[in-house]
């Protein structure tokens, strides 16, 4: 006990002592985010066979996953509020004391002959009024490694707690206690008995049984955006699962854009995009990729920022053609979960290059091109320092003015590339009804239509009519509220084809926003809102047909 002697905020200092004394662990390291504390952490899990290092790729390492547990587990997530109607319909409620008694019982040993690792990080910069703080304690090396790149972590995020500060308690464990002398698993984990468990009332998150992404690392969904999304219902702003980007015409003006589209649609390759052949004047660059918390400001805008310091990207599809600024960020300092491994020492995945002769895969076998496996899971991730990112905005951790919010879904059918709102209430109509197809970031059935209002249906910690009403509510009190649009980039054709090349083309999409935005063309005004005529839509340099276009653009089959 030791290790947290010298905390100066008591109450953290006691809930820290209670816990150990019931988690049972065998020794307990509180983090201080040190470079040197993330290397002999990695180092260790590599002499234990947790972790590869990977020659090519200097300070990167590479995790395989128990392959029953992969992704987040949305049926396995509850909000706790002290009332049924406050989580709402969408949300799957549990009552809190049953979920606490329950999960103490779990939680009772759970941490026997592991670690107990106090991870103290800040979502959002140190000291800025937007951010909110939270104490992590896992038994996970691997999530306090993750952390470190994700958040601010470590000793300066106690020094800004100082001796009352308020903080959300989260408590995660792998559940797989180790008895003496048993030999550790690579990916320590129990999926039979997984439970995450958000309790907002008392600024409470526990999580059991997993060690995988937004199940294990609680300050990006739960803290970030299901706990975040209740202070901001309660304090007039918005936790949003948004990526944030700027974009610079070749006049030199310069717009920000907020986009939510559910996992695995886009956010990332979107933040970073490149700029296509026939529009090098334009400039894109990156403020985050998966979260914004939007606050009015006093001007009558909407400002956002980005509470996370990494990527947690999906690896597969990310290549030097669709996202070369991705690639540059996991060159080195990052982790690989569930990639392939190349024989020369490299990482590999799918649609990264041509596949080699021979890998192994993402579970440690023998892979072969044509075995008719793929080499890496669907839902395999690089973690990655935002700072390593070329495309990085030199304003990203600054609160910035918002000229659109875009909301965008997978839909093979029906949802045309790019479409604008009538007006805000319009606009917030079109999140509130956005449907996507699943993809393979959490459990359900990938390909499946749903429901996922503002890309939130997984994130939002309360009721999703009540949120739908936040928006409006903030939108009236706007004398400058961004545009809001919709858009589409997986619309397919009668081969199965993607109708519209994607990627670094979608800055086509964003230019005609922009240009929308300062009024520079004119967009058809149908019943559905506002679409862009073929004549101004910015395709120079991509041979595009106007037939094609129409089958792009049509509302409806
Ligand atoms: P989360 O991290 O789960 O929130 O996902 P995300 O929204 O950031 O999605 P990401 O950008 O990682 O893209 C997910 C998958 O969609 C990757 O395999 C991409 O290659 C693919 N993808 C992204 N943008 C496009 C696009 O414009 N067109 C097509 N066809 N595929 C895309
Ligand atoms: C998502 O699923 O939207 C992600 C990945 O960004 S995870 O962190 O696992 O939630
Ligand atoms: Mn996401």
């Amino acid at each position: 006990m030791k290790a947290v002697e010298g905390l100066e905020h008591e109450q953290l200092k006691n809930w820290i002592y209670e816990r150990a004394k019931h988690l049972k662990p065998s020794a307990l390291h509180v983090c201080t985010g040190t470079a040197e504390e993330s290397d002999a952490l990695l180092e260790g899990l590599c002499a234990k066979g947790q972790a590869i290092r990977i020659p090519k790729r200097p300070g990167c390492f590479l995790f395989r996953s128990d392959p029953r547990d992969v992704a987040r587990v949305e049926s396995k997530t509850f909000v706790c509020s002290q009332t049924a109607q406050v989580a709402g319909v969408n949300n799957r409620w549990g009552d809190p004391d049953a979920f606490k008694a329950c999960l103490e019982r779990w939680f009772d040993g759970a941490m026997q002959g592991r670690t107990l690792y106090v991870v103290p990080f800040c979502m959002g910069p140190i000291g800025s009024p937007y951010s909110r703080i939270g104490v992590q304690l896992t038994d996970s090396p691997y999530v306090v490694c993750s952390m470190r790149i994700m958040t601010r972590m470590g000793s300066s995020v106690l020094e800004a707690l100082g001796t009352q500060g308020s903080y959300v308690a989260c408590l995660h464990s792998v559940g797989m206690p180790l008895a003496p002398g048993q030999k550790d698993s690579t990916w320590p984990c129990n999926p039979d008995k997984v439970c995450i468990a958000h309790f907002p009332e008392a600024n409470l998150i526990y999580s059991f049984g997993s060690g995988y992404g937004g199940n294990a690392l609680l300050g990006k969904k739960c803290l970030g955006l299901r706990m975040a999304s209740i202070m901001g219902k309660q304090e007039g702003w918005l936790a949003e699962h948004m990526l944030l980007m700027g974009v610079k015409d070749p006049q030199g003006q310069k717009s920000y854009i907020a986009a939510a589209f559910p996992s695995a649609c886009g956010k990332t390759n979107l933040a970073m995009l490149q700029p296509p052949e026939g529009m090098k004047d334009w400039t894109v660059t990156t403020l985050g990729d998966d979260i914004a918390w939007i606050h009015p400001g006093k001007d009558g805008r909407l400002y956002a920022i980005n509470p996370e310091t990494g990527f947690f990207g999906v690896a597969p599809g990310t290549g030097p053609e669709t996202n070369p600024n991705a690639l540059m960020s996991c060159a080195r300092n990052s982790l690989f979960t569930n990639v392939a491994l190349t024989d020369d020492g490299d990482v590999w995945w799918e649609g990264l290059s041509e596949p080699p002769a021979h890998l192994t895969d993402w579970q440690g076998c023998h892979w072969t091109p044509g075995c008719g496996r793929p080499a890496t899971h669907p839902n395999a991730r690089f973690t990655a320092p935002i700072l390593q990112c070329p495309s990085r905005d030199p304003d990203w951790e600054k609160p910035v003015p918002l000229d659109a919010i875009v909301f965008g879904a997978r839909r093979s059918t029906d949802v045309p590339l790019v479409l604008e709102s009538l007006n805000w209430v319009h606009g917030v109509q079109l999140g509130a009804n956005l449907c996507s197809e699943q993809t393979a970031a959490a459990d359900g059935t990938v390909g499946q239509l749903r429901k996922d209002p503002m890309a939130m249906l997984p994130f939002c910690g309360y009721a999703m009519e009540d949120y739908i009403q936040h928006w409006q509510a903030i939108g009236k009190t706007l004398a400058h509220p961004p545009k809001i649009f919709q858009v589409n980039f997986f619309r397919k054709g009668a081969y199965n084809d993607f109708l519209w090349p994607g990627f670094g083309q979608n800055l086509r999409v964003l230019a005609w926003i922009f240009q929308r935005v300062h009024g520079k063309v004119p967009a058809q005004q149908t019943p559905e809102g506002l679409l862009p005529f073929y004549a101004d839509f910015p395709l120079k340099g991509l041979e595009y047909s106007q037939e094609r276009w129409d089958a792009l653009q049509r509302l409806g089959e």
